[in-house]
């Protein structure tokens, strides 16, 4: 029945069937989440990457109302450049598909997907996660519950402080997701090595996140696992600068009555310029980095489960 809905590129079919490595890669950072040309470098960069380290790279979307693992140069252009693409979480996935739409997933639905192909390690920047202001708004990314249930890793530069960090880690631990910081006892900030925050548990190594991940996943404990892998420290935000601008474009969204879907991609936009594209090239950055520890943890992870 899967078939009908998926497909899966050769070279990463051929990877999952041998139980090698391979990392899911997210479609709106592409489409909603970066300006053009910025967004196609960082996407095909972030793919070389993960080679480099010793893993299939599987960029998922949807192209024509079909679940693509693993998508061709040209569609990560055609999803860069296409005004048309649907921001498609989980609730979205059933109209994208009957109405044979395109569209970039999000968090949420690149799990899904990398779930229906057995990909078990995701790297991307950020996650969603509690909005301020939660508690009037009810604006909880669908990341969360996604997290919750499905089976993927997520390896991440932690939560941006557009996100009350400290809700949507009381989220995640009612959810029974792991929050671990990896060579650090603190949750980074995406922008920001720090937030004030502590993480569940440290790890050193992408041994020892593969582990964890084999013991949840042998105890059928369902859900994934956030590793927040701070951003290197030459490519950080000062702190005061990057508040100051996502202060700003906070206020900017209220008064543009900017909601739902939208508010991420404009506050990321807004956030840019504020900094002179200074927060674009650490987001990408950033991003490389994940890429990095995700292979990592995918190699390990293959490895121990083959023995
Ligand atoms: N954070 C970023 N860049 C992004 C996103 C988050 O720095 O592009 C995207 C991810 O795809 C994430 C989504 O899953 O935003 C969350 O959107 P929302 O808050 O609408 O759930
Ligand atoms: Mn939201």
């Amino acid at each position: 029945m899967l078939d009908k809905y998926l497909e899966i590129h050769s070279e990463v079919r051929k990877a999952l069937d041998n139980g090698d490595p391979v990392v899911a890669l997210e479609s709106t950072i592409i489409s909603h989440g970066m300006p053009y040309p910025k967004n196609v470098e960082m996407a095909k960069t972030v793919g070389k990457i993960i080679r480099e380290n010793g893993a299939v790279p599987a960029t998922i979307a949807i192209i024509n109302g079909v679940l693509k693992v693993g998508i061709t140069e040209d569609e990560i252009e055609f999803l860069a450049t296409s005004k048309d693409v649907v921001k498609v979480s989980r609730r979205d996935l059933p109209f994208v598909i009957s109405k044979k739409l395109t569209g970039a997933t999000t968090v949420a639905t690149t799990m899904i997907l990398a779930n229906f192909a057995g990909i078990k390690v995701f790297a991307t920047g950020g996650i969603g996660g509690v909005h301020r202001g939660a508690e009037t708004s009810f604006d909880i990314s669908a990341d969360l519950q996604e997290l919750a249930n499905t089976n993927v890793a997520v390896v991440c530069a932690g939560a941006k402080s557009i996100l009350d960090i400290g809700l949507t880690l009381e989220y995640l631990e009612t959810n029974g997701v792991p929050v671990v910081g990896f060579k650090t006892d603190e949750m980074p900030a995406f922008y920001t090595r720090k937030s004030g925050f502590s993480v569940d548990y440290k790890v050193d190594s992408s041994m020892e996140v593969a582990e964890a991940l084999k013991a949840k996943w042998d105890l059928n404990l369902k859900g994934g696992m956030v590793i927040a892998n701070p951003i290197p420290q030459q490519y950080e935000m000062d702190y005061n600068i990057i508040n100051n601008a996502i202060n700003n474009a906070l206020k900017e969204s209220k008064e543009n009555n900017i909601t739902v879907k939208k508010f991420t991609p404009f506050l990321l936009d807004r956030i840019k310029n504020i900094t002179d594209g200074k927060s674009l090239d650490s987001n990408i950055e950033l991003v490389y980095n994940n890429a990095k520890v995700a292979a990592n943890i995918a190699k390990d992870l293959s490895n121990i489960s083959k023995k």
